[in-house]
């Protein structure tokens, strides 16, 4: 049997135990805000909902242009509307306590309908809870999503406490618009997408909000940015075992001013595979390319112990009236020891000076190598092709067994594509979540028998060949 057919076996397997490990969906009964719109109410009253205080079985809908408030306590519910349909609204207030929803929040959620939520303190919280399963060594959660602005208008408008989702989606559909507002408080989530299909503004209003993104920064076609001065988006893993994802700026707009936030903003990344996508026209060596033209202020790869790695991309046309490649201005630049940029072909300038491999400027320290034109930033994605496919097996065990080879094929370095369990290197360790990634499951690990059968077709090859030592 070839690869394919293994990994066809394999996918099937994992499709019927994955259909079996979904749990039945809850019963969900409604209740719905009634209390007097014009005197904001507690959660907690009994009265203020027409069946009573939402308990995680129950869909929580404010549509009456009511407040709900939150100052302490533990609240909850299934999922949470906050304006629903056409010319209902409603608002969430929270100054403490927790709210916890077991699946989405929605802030307007069809076209007419507005939704607010203002987060002053405390923690608001959207997920189904700890994921199990009895193969896995560890328990994740599994998060949900905040839509503001899904088909209708929502704020959300952050002034403390803590937000914690899977993701956040600002105008969500083409006919949702919706703002974020950050002016203190903890913002640490997994997506933040903004404007994709409607239109999104992300109004970053204090530079010393912690903002951290581990997953994926996009702004959409319809997104805005603005920041203020020194305002710093780490682009970084929660924990070890989320190493072998991949942390993504994103960005589709065409129009800089769009985003001007950006040149307000140090971007620092600290995960083992990342991807910044350019957007700048190439004006060549000089520094008016860093004025209004998708420019960051400062570029970190890696930072205090913290290693970074990551691809230079250029996926979108973010300049539709120009041919040609687009390119990064940054202001500053640094890359530490054991951090790695792949340009990607694309050109990095830094306060006007084009940043290349052997430029005589080390920069802090890391390597830049040219890295692979084709490549889309995919890890695992052996062959650059844009796909995580069973072709990506063979330039694996080839990254495996003979490095430097390699590198002069793909212009990548092994340890950064290569290495799927963050481990910092690429070694047979890699196997095993190298054969999750292109077997297309989003689970840590695969059940261990299926595993075995693919390591087997994979580590073939290794027994006949031994890794000769790398050149640096
Ligand atoms: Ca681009
Ligand atoms: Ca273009
Ligand atoms: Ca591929
Ligand atoms: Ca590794």
């Amino acid at each position: 049997m070839d690869a394919k057919g293994v990994s066809g076996l394999l996918r099937g397997f994992l499709c019927v135990v994955c259909v079996a490990a979904l749990t039945l969906p809850v019963q969900a009964a409604d209740t719905t805000w009634q209390q007097d719109p014009n005197t904001p109410g507690s959660w907690f009253e009994a009265n203020n909902w027409d069946s009573g205080v939402p308990t995680t079985a129950d869909t929580a809908y404010i549509t009456n242009g009511g407040v709900a408030q939150i100052t302490a306590g533990a609240a909850e519910a299934n999922f949470i509307y906050v304006g629903q349909t056409t010319g209902q609204s409603g608002t969430v207030s929270q100054l403490g306590g927790e709210l916890t929803a077991r699946y989405e929040i929605y802030l307007g959620h069809d076209s007419g309908a507005t939704g607010a939520y203002e987060l002053a303190g405390g923690t608001l919280t959207a997920m189904k809870g700890e994921h199990h399963e009895p193969w896995l060594i560890f328990s994740e959660p599994v998060y949900c999503s905040v839509f503001i602005g899904k088909g209708g208008a929502g704020s959300f408008t952050q002034t403390g406490g803590a937000l914690v989702a899977g993701s956040v989606r600002v105008g969500q559909e083409a006919t949702g618009s919706g703002t974020y507002t950050l002016s203190g408080g903890l913002l640490d989530i997994r997506n933040l997408r903004v404007g994709i299909e409607g239109s999104g503004t992300l109004n970053v209003a204090d530079a010393n909000a912690p903002f951290r993104i581990t997953r994926r920064l996009a702004f959409g076609p319809g997104g805005r940015f603005s920041a203020p001065a020194n305002t710093t988006v780490q682009m970084s893993w929660p924990t070890p075992h989320y190493r072998n994802t991949s942390v993504r700026f994103e960005n589709e707009a065409t129009d800089p001013n769009a985003l001007s936030g950006l040149s307000n903003v140090t971007l620092v990344y600290q995960c083992v595979h990342g991807t910044l996508e350019v957007g700048g026209q190439d004006m060549g060596e000089t520094t008016a390319g860093q004025t209004n033209n998708f420019a960051l202020k400062s570029l970190e790869v890696g930072r205090d112990s913290n290693v970074g790695r990551i691809e230079l991309l250029d996926l979108a046309d973010n300049q539709p009236a120009l041919d040609g490649n687009e390119a990064l201005y940054v202001e500053s630049f640094s890359i530490t020891p054991g951090s790695m940029l792949h340009l990607n072909g694309n050109k990095l300038y830094v306060n006007g000076t084009e940043v290349g491999p052997g430029d005589g400027n080390d920069y802090g320290g890391g390597l830049i190598l040219p890295g692979n034109p084709n490549s889309k930033g995919l890890h695992g994605d052996m062959d650059c092709d844009g796909k995580e496919t069973t072709d990506d097996i063979s330039p694996f065990v080839l990254a495996l067994v003979d490095p430097n080879a390699y590198i002069a094929l793909y212009g990548l370095h092994p340890d950064m594509v290569g290495d799927i369990d963050g481990s910092y290197k690429m070694d047979s360790d890699d196997i095993n979540p190298f054969v999750r990634i292109i077997c297309g499951t989003s689970r840590p690990y695969v059940p261990e028998p299926a595993t075995l059968v693919l390591l087997a077709v994979v580590s073939l090859p290794l027994l006949s060949r031994r890794r000769p030592p790398l050149k640096s």
